[in-house]
C-alpha cells in the first residue's frame, strides 16, 4: 500500500489493537493452537507494520502471572523499549480476572471472599502497570461475573459485590492521583451461562448507582449486543447520549451466535457503516480499539492481513460516511421525512400550561398525516447502493 492511499491508517485515526488480538494463537474450545506465540515485543513491531497506533494488554498478556519481580522489570523495559522505537502507545490497560482457574465462579462476584480480596489485589497491581505504560483508560471485562445456575448466588449479592469493588478501586485510583477512567464491557454469554450486566444498557443503570459515577463509563463491544440480538448503534448511541462512551470495541460476527470476535467490516457492513458513520458525526474522540482475531486458518502474514483489513474497512466506511452526508439525494429525503409543519410548530417545546392546553384541544387529521408516504425504501436503496459502490 502507497502512503498516498487514502485507507491508509494514520495516527490521529486512533486505531488500537489488544495483545491478545494479534496474538491469538488460534485455540478454540474444539482445538488446540494453529499460531505459535510471539513475544509482546514481537506483537509491538506487527503492529506497527499494520498501520496500528496504539496497543492495549491485560496484565498477564504482557507479565506471566508467575513472574518474579526481576522479570517483570525485565519485560517492562523492554516493552518500553519496543513502545518508543516504533511509537506505539498504550491508550487502555485491563486485568485477566477469568483465565486462571481461581476465577472459576466470578472475580468480585465469587461466593468464597478469598477470591474477591484476590482479584481486588490482581487488579490494584494491574491498574499500577498500566498506568505506569501511559493508559488512561481501565477496561472492566467480568469474564467469569455470572452463573450456570441461579442457585448458586444471589444476583442481588452479584450486584453488592461488583459495587463494593468498583468503589473500592475507584478510590484507589482517586488515593493514587492516576487520573484514570474505568469503562465496563457486558457481555450477555460466553464464558458463563449467563453474565451479569448483560448490556451496554444494563452496565449504564449499574454505573448511576456507583460512589464516582463520573470516573466510570463504558467500552461497548459490537460482537457482545449482536450475540444477544440487539443494534450495537443504539447501545453506542445511548452510551454517547449519557456521556459515558469512554473506550469502544469493535469487531463483527453473524448475529446470535458465541463471540466470534471477526475482522471489522467482515460480516455486518450495512450496522458497521452506520456505526462509523455515527462515531464521526458525533466526533467521538477516544480509540478505536479492534477486539478481534484473525481466523484460525491464518499464519502471521494473514494476521497482518486482518489487522490491516479493520483498518481499511473502518476507513472505507468512513469515507462513505462522507458521501451519504454529501449526497443531495439522500439528504432531500431525510429533510422531506422531518419537514416542518408551521401549523404544529408553537405546539412543540419544553412543558407550559398554555402549550398543554393549546395541544389539547389542537384538532389533527389522523388519516392525512398517516396517508403520507415517508419513502424509506427509497433512502435505504440509495444507501445500499452507495455501500455497493455503484454511487
Ligand atoms: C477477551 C474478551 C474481550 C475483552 C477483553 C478485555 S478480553 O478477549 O473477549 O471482549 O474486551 O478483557
Ligand atoms: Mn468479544
Ligand atoms: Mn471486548
Amino acid at each position: 500500500m502507497s502512503t498516498t492511499d487514502s485507507y491508509q491508517s494514520r495516527p490521529e485515526d486512533k486505531f488500537t489493537f489488544g495483545l491478545w488480538t494479534v496474538g491469538s494463537i488460534g485455540r478454540d474450545p474444539f482445538g488446540g493452537p494453529v499460531r505459535e506465540p510471539l513475544s509482546p515485543v514481537d506483537l509491538v513491531h506487527l503492529l506497527a507494520e499494520a498501520g496500528a497506533y496504539g496497543v492495549n494488554f491485560h496484565d498477564n498478556d504482557l507479565i506471566p502471572i508467575d513472574a518474579s519481580p526481576a522479570e517483570r522489570d525485565t519485560i517492562v523495559a523492554n516493552f518500553k523499549k519496543a513502545l518508543a522505537e516504533t511509537g506505539l502507545i498504550v491508550p487502555m490497560a485491563t486485568t485477566n480476572l477469568f483465565s486462571e482457574a481461581i476465577f472459576k465462579d466470578g472475580a468480585f462476584t465469587a461466593n468464597d471472599p478469598r477470591v474477591r480480596a484476590y482479584a481486588l489485589q490482581k487488579t490494584m497491581r494491574a491498574i499500577d502497570l498500566g498506568v505506569e505504560l501511559g493508559a488512561g483508560v481501565y477496561v472492566f471485562w467480568g469474564g467469569r461475573e455470572g452463573i450456570e445456575s441461579d442457585a448458586t448466588k444471589s444476583p442481588l449479592d452479584a450486584a453488592k459485590r461488583l459495587r463494593d469493588a468498583l468503589n473500592f478501586l475507584c478510590e484507589y485510583a482517586l488515593d493514587n492521583k492516576y487520573g484514570l477512567k474505568f469503562a465496563l464491557e457486558a457481555k450477555p454469554n460466553e464464558p458463563r451461562g449467563d453474565l451479569y450486566l448483560p448490556t451496554t444498557g444494563a452496565m449504564l443503570g449499574f454505573i448511576a448507582t456507583l460512589d464516582h459515577p463520573e470516573m466510570v463509563g463504558v467500552n461497548p463491544e459490537m460482537a457482545h449486543e449482536q450475540m444477544a440480538g440487539l443494534n450495537f448503534l443504539h447501545a453506542v448511541a445511548q452510551a454517547w447520549d449519557a456521556g459515558k462512551l469512554f473506550h469502544i470495541d469493535l469487531n463483527d460476527q453473524n448475529y446470535a451466535r458465541f463471540d466470534q470476535d471477526w475482522r471489522f467490516g467482515a460480516q455486518s457492513i450495512k450496522q458497521s457503516f452506520f456505526l462509523v458513520k455515527f462515531l464521526e458525526d458525533v466526533g467521538y474522540a477516544g480509540s478505536r480499539h479492534f477486539d478481534a482475531h484473525a481466523y484460525r486458518t491464518e499464519d502471521y502474514e494473514g494476521v497482518k492481513a486482518f489487522a490491516r483489513g479493520c483498518m481499511r474497512n473502518y476507513l472505507i466506511l468512513r469515507e462513505k460516511a462522507r458521501r451519504w452526508n454529501a449526497d443531495a439525494e439522500i439528504q432531500g429525503l431525510l429533510a422531506e421525512a422531518g419537514r416542518a409543519d408551521p401549523a404544529t410548530a408553537a405546539l412543540l417545546g419544553t412543558y407550559s400550561g398554555e402549550r398543554a392546553a393549546a395541544l389539547k384541544s389542537h384538532a389533527f387529521d389522523r388519516a392525512a398525516i398517516a396517508g403520507r408516504g415517508l419513502n424509506y425504501e427509497r433512502l435505504d436503496q440509495l444507501t445500499v447502493e452507495l455501500l455497493l459502490g455503484i454511487r
